[in-house]
């Protein structure tokens, strides 16, 4: 409707009688009342929007020049076209009913409130059936989605939120039960959660829970080598590997995902115990020879000797090689054996199981047994950001070569989205019987909202400022929106090819810890939780950067 067909003298008979240049003045006092109105509920708008709310006109989603210190060296750069990202519309009490919400927290707010609503204190959310579930993981150990949750809910500054899982964790965290609880899991998601927690809050409970629970793992380790169980029953202490693996093994990406969490534990309790057991696998491992400088999943906890060979930087293997990087970062720089057990393991991945397909797309296969499979999981798509965190690191400064690297294995990651029907990625997708980055097994084809791809994109947008890692993040939005988002929650999908979802019924805890996470620092500002002074473990749980000056000053006071 014209604007002029809503003033309300348009159709009077006096309009006929009166002279045109008096009516056009008229019209122009009038329109000049409505757009001064307008101007003013606008600015009044910004005046009362949330800080948070603020930041996405204009500083959220960065639309003005950028200038940054990149990987590639010093530039300024001004981003090509405006950022014409959506807006959501929202209602909850924060937002009031103002346009202007950040699509992030509200994502956070939905999955939260459902959880809350359906299944309160349980491990994860059924978003469809609406009600609780639980895997196996966590035995009867509670509110897996809670702690996961907590530094999300923090950084969003969700504080409401924030405080009702604070209270939960109080009265009812407990870790004296008959559970059998997986030791890497619960280490990542509960003690990494609490430490997180603990960090940005600085509350009490979370510093005492997360010790508490670290003692409760404690004898996992007691095995001849030192290298821990994976499975732990948390009342008798008894432990025992999973019955599936090579020979009765201990897998690499478990036993070698503790470090960054049992530091912070001797940090915290002043109890050098923890540190002495994950400096112990280091030692058991660097005792054994490496196949071809590589490390195999499945190693022995009772004879300290390899299972199978099979090595991959997916399951199974991943995030023991992340924890070397970081382990080497989070020491302000000082734990040089990690740093050179990265490179060295990084220099002989590149060796054996990195690859171009004929299309031109870089990934990282599998090895068995000096056999390649060229296949590349979802999992392993984590290294794209992992590659661009070491690259100024290196030896032989390789940092251009890396950060080449990194952004292959992005655009590779990228492409097993962008081939699928939903844009987005398969479990695992193959280069080989004519197909590239593309999933042909049925049972490789589910996506669980995942965080790996958007993590890799977070990292690549941090060092290099390329709009495209934020157009790529939104584009999953975009798909998690219109898939996976279900009336009560987000739910997983078992067939990216398919044209209709259908839903896995599961909001898996990672998706707040992780996948909202790193989604939403990929449109913040970069010193929002910088690199300089946190470290992210493996589950997206921010630990602190242990100063140099602490160590030295710790060591003289001894
Ligand atoms: C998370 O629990 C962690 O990122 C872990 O290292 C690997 N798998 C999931 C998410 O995919």
């Amino acid at each position: 409707m014209p604007v002029a067909s809503l003033l309300p003298f348009t159709a009077t008979p006096n309009r006929k009688s009166a002279s045109p240049t008096s009516f056009r003045l008229t019209e122009k006092f009038i329109l000049l009342l409505v757009f001064s109105g307008f101007i003013t509920l606008c600015f009044g708008a910004i005046f009362f929007l949330p800080d948070s709310s603020k930041l996405l006109s204009g500083v959220f989603f960065r639309s003005s020049s950028v200038e940054a210190e990149t990987r590639t060296g010093t530039v300024t750069t001004r981003e090509k076209k405006k950022n014409k990202l959506p807006l959501f519309v929202g209602k909850s009490k924060r937002e009031g009913n103002l346009k202007c919400t950040n699509p992030l927290e509200h994502m956070m707010q939905f999955s939260w409130d459902n959880y809350k609503r359906y299944a309160w204190g349980s491990n994860e959310l059924r978003p469809v059936s609406k009600q609780g579930h639980s895997s196996n993981l966590f035995g009867s150990l509670k509110g897996a989605t809670i702690v996961d949750a907590l530094d999300t809910l923090y950084i969003m500054e969700m504080y409401d939120e924030f405080e009702a899982a604070t209270e939960w964790v109080e009265m009812n965290l407990d870790f004296n039960m008959n559970a059998e609880i997986s030791v890497f899991e619960v280490n990542i998601r509960f003690v990494g959660g609490l430490l997180s927690a603990y960090y940005l809050s600085g509350k009490e409970v979370f510093r005492r829970k997360a010790v508490e629970l670290g003692e409760k793992l404690l004898p996992a380790f007691k095995t001849p080598t030192g290298i821990p169980w994976a499975l732990l029953n948390l009342k008798s202490g008894i432990g025992r590997n999973w019955p599936w693996a090579s020979g009765g093994s201990s897998i690499l990406a478990e036993y070698g995902t503790l470090h960054l969490e049992f530091m912070h534990l001797s940090e915290l309790s002043g109890r050098p115990v923890f540190a002495e057991k994950v400096m112990n696998i280091r030692k058991v491992l660097n005792r054994l020879d490496k196949p071809q400088g590589l490390y195999p999943n499945y190693l022995n906890p009772n004879s300290g000797q390899w299972g199978q060979h099979h090595v991959s930087v997916g399951g199974l293997g991943d995030s023991f090689y992340e924890y070397l990087l970081k382990a080497w970062l989070m020491s302000d720089k000082t734990d040089e054996e990690g740093k050179k057990l990265y490179y060295d393991a990084l220099q002989a991945i590149e060796k054996n199981l990195i690859r171009k397909s004929s299309g031109g797309l870089t990934y990282i296969a599998e090895w068995k047994g000096g056999l390649l499979e060229h296949k590349m999981g979802h999992l392993t798509c984590f290294a794209g950001g992992m590659i661009a965190l070491g690259a100024d690191g290196g030896p032989d400064d390789k940092t251009g070569h890396q950060m080449e690297l990194a952004a292959e294995i992005a655009r590779t990651c990228h492409e097993s989205y962008a081939r699928t029907s939903m844009k987005l990625g398969p479990e695992a997708f193959r280069f080989d019987g004519g197909v590239e980055a593309i999933a042909t097994r049925q049972n490789e084809k589910y996506f669980i909202l995942r965080p790996e791809v958007i993590e890799t994109y977070m990292y690549m947008w941090r060092f290099t400022h390329d709009p495209k890692y934020r157009q790529w993040g939104w584009e999953a939005v975009q798909a998690l929106e219109k898939y996976c988002r279900v009336e009560g929650g987000y739910s997983g999908v078992r067939d990216v090819y398919a044209n209709t979802p259908n839903h896995d019924d599961v909001q898996q805890s990672f998706y707040l810890a992780e996948t909202l996470k790193y989604l939403y620092l990929l449109f913040s500002d970069d010193d929002h939780l910088p690199f300089e002074h946190w470290v992210f473990n493996t589950e997206a749980h921010p630990l602190p950067v242990i100063k140099k000056q602490n160590v030295e000053i710790a060591n003289h006071l001894k």
